[in-house]
């Protein structure tokens, strides 16, 4: 999008769908191949732009087509947000090229609103003319000087100019095509994504969104208490749709007070996990498992779920972000005790819910 940095686009590989320069960041879904045009349905987000001294900050999110990777020749439509328009840091469309003529670039009048969803399309007609169209209206049409260069992949990108600025939710959806004639759903999607802290989830060849990354595989994180603090054992893997069973050798030294291990569930990732059993057994030298029954567990924000937690009968307890469970367990095995294995049984599906 930036022109000031123009010079400094290097573009590899045309499937890798990205620039890679600095201060620039981009998350990508792009479609290899000769097409006459590119429409999506992209949502607006709003983030705070950082203003950098040393640069101009801006997001930028747009459908492309790119003609040609050295030079880079391309078009595009979509909106921006940062210091670079005329009205710095609001929501504003605008269009861009760059052809054998060089960069071009056009601000209209209007922007987008946060939250609201626009299409955007470019449909290339006669002798390199290029209509562009956002929400049903035309609002400019280029023609653009492209020698015998031709359509080489269409994409949908977000382009940030600083790793801090929040693109969580967003949002491509109805990615297509046009033949000449008709236009069509997406046949491949290729994502792409180089800002730091973020994923990219996908929905079919038609849809892609920008999530927030995980630390680590998700999912509740265990905790025990050592007899100074609460130890991080690690997570719990139970992704999945439906309950699983999940056991975890409990590796930090187990304190017991008065013959009571005391436990935590953390959960540190943006996701639920729902719990419906949660046991402990103490192993003793013999290798024989010894259950320690739970006798107290706490949600701090539901509070006591003991009762949910001591039966595999599919009634669980939800565990939010943020959210922590304390657990309580006896055991009375004492000296013979070699470890102890934690166990869940419940699920987490992970990405439930990232939609904007
Ligand atoms: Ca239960
Ligand atoms: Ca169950």
């Amino acid at each position: 999008m930036l022109l000031a940095g123009f010079l400094f686009i290097s573009l590899g590989a045309v499937k890798e769908c990205y620039a890679d320069v600095p201060y620039r960041h981009y998350a990508s879904g792009c479609n290899s191949g000769d097409f006459k045009g590119v429409s999506a349905e992209i949502y607006t987000i709003n983030p705070n732009i950082p203003n950098n001294p040393n640069y101009v900050d801006y997001v930028a999110v747009f459908v492309n087509i790119l003609f040609n990777a050295a030079p880079l020749h391309w078009i595009q439509v979509g909106y921006n947000k940062g210091e670079d328009s005329p009205s710095p840091n609001s929501l504003v469309w605008y269009v861009e090229k760059n052809d054998t003529n060089g960069p071009q670039l056009f601000w209209l009048e209007e922007g987008p609103q946060a939250g609201e969803w626009y299409t955007y399309k470019i449909e290339e007609g006669p002798a390199n003319t290029f209509d562009i169209w956002i929400g049903g209206t035309k609002v400019k049409t280029l023609t653009l000087n492209l020698g015998n260069e031709r359509c080489i992949q269409i994409s949908g990108q977000v382009e940030v100019s600083n790793d801090n600025i929040n693109v969580i939710n967003s949002h491509f959806k109805n990615l297509q095509y046009y033949d000449g004639t008709n236009w069509k759903d997406w046949q491949n999607l290729d994502t792409h994504i180089t800002i730091p802290g973020y994923d990219i989830k996908t929905s079919g060849t038609t849809e892609f969104w920008i999530v927030k990354k995980r630390g680590g595989a998700g999912c509740p994180t265990l905790f025990v208490w050592n007899g100074e603090e609460y130890a991080e054992e690690g997570i719990l893997n139970i992704h999945a749709e439906m309950d699983i069973t999940v056991q975890h050798v409990i590796q930090n030294s187990l304190a017991l007070e008065k013959h009571v291990a005391k436990i935590q569930l953390r959960e540190l990732d943006e996701y639920t996990s729902h719990i419906d059993q949660v046991k402990l057994y103490v192993i003793d030298y013999h290798g024989k498992a010894h259950p320690c029954p739970l006798i107290y567990a706490y949600h701090n924000q539901l509070g006591a779920v003991t009762q949910i937690l001591r039966l595999d009968d599919g009634k669980r307890v939800d565990l939010r972000p943020g959210e922590i469970i304390d657990l309580k367990f006896v055991s009375l095995l004492n000296r013979q005790t070699a470890y102890f294995i934690f166990e869940i049984n419940g699920y987490n599906m992970k990405w439930t819910g990232a939609y904007p």
